[in-house]
């Protein structure tokens, strides 16, 4: 962070509140001496597979979350075991781009230590799961061998922070991906906590505090940023705390829209929560762009809800200060004023599947990975097809925010070679192009059986749910209609669902709310159709809305459009553009 008086002066938000009134993470948090609590004796503690309760969430500030396998979940309490623990740990790779030597390591640390699969997540990175307490020290160890870690990717701080792939526009790519990079170092804490706990090295005096910006309690809750390049909404813009939509004139990168209080997290039966799409309050040049961060993060830092998690996210704090007041008091840090919001356009948040060639002569092949999941089965080897590729390939690998994965900056000359092994593994993008176009437009959380809050399945089951809707996509002629479907398995909206044009978030086991209506490329919230309804139920209100919307849509018209004009749902109004 910056050194700028405004941003760094206000320590108010350090225990300036009676310990009593604040909500026990910030004491945890301000008493945990920069992250580190007893996560080195908990590592150590031979007695359980688990860490200590404070450590669990200390642990979080650096990717890593305990978790237990829910399948077997009663069965050990039958047995009087304690849960079979393990842990997640997810990668910080700002923008999604990784190299074939990481690629490598990533394949040979998930074989060795997290059971033998991988996860490309929604914020387009990697996770692994099933690592052992006594592993998580190689593991990290690692990933710091080709210059990976895990810090911030979970925590009340900076999230992964994304980048539009956009491979086409090879060289605005470049320089928004630069600047997701910088935004990802900018913004981290500076704690040295995991670099001495989980790598190793020495503590040493620290001349100053150990978080300028920061301080002693951090965020009050996380905070994610994103860059979006249009036409793209690949990042779903309008779902991050601090979003910034690139500006370009003549391919020129003239700087950012910047898009404020996005959040997707709600809570079943607790109206207070709710998803918010970002509101756009104005433009900055390129040059302004860390100041500009620094001037949202310290208002969210200053003023956020330090009592309430559940009412910690910044989109709280923009509604209950006013989009107005929050604008005010940005430029009032920034020192400026935001210029007027610039024209764009979106028109998917979608990915580009199959090959397609970049500005400067390269070439980029988007596969579709469904939900994200890496592993071998015995009809479809992925994860050695994907190995022997990253053996053989000389670009780069692009996680997109859709889940898919993109073979990309591949040279002319060496098409075949990937076309090859692509062939010779069952991955080339022409054998999933066999499957609905909704199937290639959807996306599932991980639920079930690693997350902890999943109330109902949904990667392992939205797959053969959505085999079910290819049967009625095909009597009413839609199998090649494009139309994004998410599925979560609670209300934490961690696929994104309440923008997609059909969304079910889980609620029980078998159990789901439905939702319709949401924009084709994130533009608007969808509105829930059906509470707590079961597979049958799911698949007649669907028969029925994709029946009507073959019979009655005007040209070109997108379902989750259709959906609200036709009166399926009434359409959610929320203001998303404040430029004055
Ligand atoms: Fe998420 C919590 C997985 C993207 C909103 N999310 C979790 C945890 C860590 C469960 C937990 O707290 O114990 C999940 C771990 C499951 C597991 O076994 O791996 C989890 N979230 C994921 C991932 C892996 C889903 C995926 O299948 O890809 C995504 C990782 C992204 C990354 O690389 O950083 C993921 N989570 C999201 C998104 C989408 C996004 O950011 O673009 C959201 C909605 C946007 C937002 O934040 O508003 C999201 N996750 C949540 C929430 C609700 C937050 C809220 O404001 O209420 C939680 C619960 C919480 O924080 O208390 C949560
Ligand atoms: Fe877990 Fe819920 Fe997020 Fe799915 S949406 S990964 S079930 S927290």
């Amino acid at each position: 962070m910056t050194t700028k008086t405004a941003v760094e002066v206000d320590r108010s938000h350090d225990l300036s509140q009676p310990l009593e009134v604040l909500g026990r993470d910030e004491t945890m948090k301000a008493n945990s001496d920069q992250l580190r609590g007893t996560i080195d004796i908990s590592l150590i503690d031979e007695i359980t597979a688990a860490v200590a309760e404070d450590d669990t969430k200390l642990m979080k500030f650096f990717g890593i979350y305990q978790q237990d396998d829910r399948d077997i979940r009663d069965e050990r309490r039958r047995q009087k075991l304690e849960p079979a623990y393990s842990f997640m740990a997810r990668l910080r790779i700002p923008g999604g781009v990784c190299t074939t030597d990481q690629w490598l390591k990533i394949d040979e640390t998930a074989r060795e230590h997290c059971g033998e699969t991988m996860r490309l997540t929604t914020r387009q990175t990697f996770q692994f799961h099933y690592i052992l307490k006594h592993d998580l020290r190689p593991v990290l160890r690692k990933m710091r061998d080709v210059l990976l870690d895990t810090k911030g990717a979970c925590g009340d701080g900076t999230r992964g922070v994304m980048s539009s792939v956009n491979p086409t526009l090879s060289k605005l790519h470049a320089e928004v991906y630069d600047l997701a990079v910088r935004t990802s170092e900018h913004a981290l804490h500076r704690t040295r906590a995991y670099d001495e706990i989980f790598l190793g090295e020495e503590r040493k005096p620290v001349d100053g505090p150990e978080e300028p910006f920061y301080g002693k309690q951090y965020m009050p809750r996380k905070f994610k940023i994103g860059f979006a390049i249009p036409p793209s909404n690949d990042i779903d813009v309008y779902s991050q705390d601090l979003g910034f939509i690139a500006i370009t004139r003549n391919g020129e990168l003239q700087g950012f829209n910047v898009a404020i209080g996005g959040g997707l997290g709600r809570t079943d039966r607790a109206p207070e929560t709710y998803p918010r799409l970002a509101s756009v309050i104005g433009f900055i040049t390129v040059d302004q762009l860390f100041d500009t961060i620094d001037a949202v993060m310290s208002v969210q830092r200053d003023y956020g809800d330090r009592v309430n998690r559940a009412h910690a996210r910044f989109k709280y704090t923009v509604d209950d200060k006013g989009v107005p007041w929050i604008k005010a008091e940005v430029e009032r840090r920034l020192g400026a004023k935001l210029g007027r919001a610039r024209k764009y356009t979106f028109t998917s948040n979608g990915d580009q599947l199959g090959w397609v060639t970049g500005e400067d002569g390269r070439e980029h092949c988007t596969l579709f990975i469904e939900n994200g999941r890496i592993s071998n089965t015995p009809e479809r080897p992925m994860m050695d097809g994907l190995r022997a590729i990253a053996e053989a390939h000389t670009g780069t690998f692009r996680m997109t925010p859709n889940q898919s994965l993109i073979i990309s900056e591949v040279e002319p000359g060496d098409r075949p070679k990937i076309e090859a092994l692509l062939q010779e593994y069952g991955l080339e993008p022409s054998t999933r192009a066999q499957s609905s176009a909704l199937r290639l437009n959807s996306m599932a959380c991980v639920a079930l059986p690693t997350c902890g809050l999943a109330m109902a399945e949904s990667e392992r089951y939205l797959p053969e749910l959505i085999t079910k809707i290819e049967g009625l996509l095909a009597t009413h002629g839609l199998t090649e209609e494009p139309i994004t479907i998410r599925m979560t398995g609670c209300p934490n909206g961690c696929a994104r669902p309440y923008i997609a044009e059909i969304a079910l978030t889980g609620r029980a086991p078998g159990k789901y709310n439905l939702y319709l209506g949401g924009g084709f490329h994130g533009q608007r919230l969808n509105k829930m159709l059906l509470e707590n309804v079961g597979e049958p139920q799911i698949l007649e209100a669907l028969d029925d809305a994709l029946g009507r919307y073959a019979a009655e849509r005007e040209p070109g018209e997108r379902f989750g459009d259709f959906a609200i004009r036709a009166g399926i749902v009434p359409e959610v109004t929320e203001g998303r553009f404040f430029n004055d």
